[in-house]
């Protein structure tokens, strides 16, 4: 039986938004738990953080947080999707929203509530339901013409990281042209060529979440949605 309780709605106190939701979306490995972690690092001394994250049949993604000792443990929750990742951040958000809505509920008020999607494809993409915000992770060692294959996330997420640029010479990608790629495909929107070893990378990181938080804490971040993913079907087995 789906769970029929009706939705709980936390009050904020007055004048203060709730919390910021912020998705991370791309594909398998391209780094997005190490992004949360490296956006925990900077921010969690100045922010009320929580991290939720998204793995298909593990907490694999929420152990990993919780060893890097980058956020008191309890405010990292795992939603264990059990089906493809993008359906629990796209189709039917209400797992998320409730992990979310938990975690508002024990440690509110937060600034910031940071949420992993299991690693998809390049079609995956989060429902304005559940995030206001949201990035797509693409990197070097996936192949410099990743950025130019598209997909809503590539095109449409509110900021779009090349990750992993320090692996670029050792994989033959020339990232002023990934990044360039990126743009074209963008028309205007943002994008980070990002690495855990470039400190100045993970600073534009971590300015470009400040920056978007305070427009969401004065009203004028619209959450947008990058589109759904393309047409497709789930295999069933019925033995
Ligand atoms: N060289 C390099 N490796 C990185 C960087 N960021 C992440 N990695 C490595 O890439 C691998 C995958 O990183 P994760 O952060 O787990 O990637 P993910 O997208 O969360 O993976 P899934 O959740 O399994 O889809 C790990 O071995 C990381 O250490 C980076 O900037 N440079
Ligand atoms: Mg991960």
């Amino acid at each position: 039986m789906p769970d029929q309780q009706p939705r709980r709605h936390h009050p904020q106190p007055l004048g203060r938004p709730r919390a910021l939701r912020l998705g991370v979306a791309g594909p398998v490995g391209t780094g997005k738990s190490s992004v949360l972690a490296t956006l925990c690092r900077e921010l969690a001394g100045e922010l009320a953080m929580a991290v939720v994250t998204n793995d298909i049949y593990t907490d694999e993604d929420a152990r990993f947080l919780r060893s890097a000792g980058v956020l008191p443990t309890e405010r990292i929750r795992a939603v264990e999707t059990g089906a493809c990742p993008h359906t629990a951040i796209r189709d039917d958000v209400s797992a998320n929203l409730d992990a979310v809505e938990d975690l508002e509920e024990e440690f509110g008020p937060l600034d910031l509530v940071l949420v992993e999607s299991g690693g998809d494809n390049l079609t995956a993409t989060f429902s304005p339901a559940l995030a206001d915000a949201q990035l797509f992770c693409i990197d070097v060692a996936g192949g410099g013409d990743v950025a130019r294959k598209g997909g809503p996330g590539i095109t449409g997420a509110d900021l779009l990281i090349v990750n992993k640029t320090d692996l670029a010479p050792h994989v033959g990608v020339d990232v002023d042209t990934m990044v360039a790629d990126a743009r074209s495909a963008r028309d205007g929107l943002p994008v980070l060529a990002l690495s855990q070893h470039d400190p100045a990378s993970i600073i534009e990181l971590a300015d470009w979440v400040r920056s978007v938080l305070a427009r969401h804490r004065d009203g004028t971040h619209i959450p947008t949605d990058p589109g759904p993913m393309a047409p497709h079907s789930h295999a069933h087995h019925d033995s």
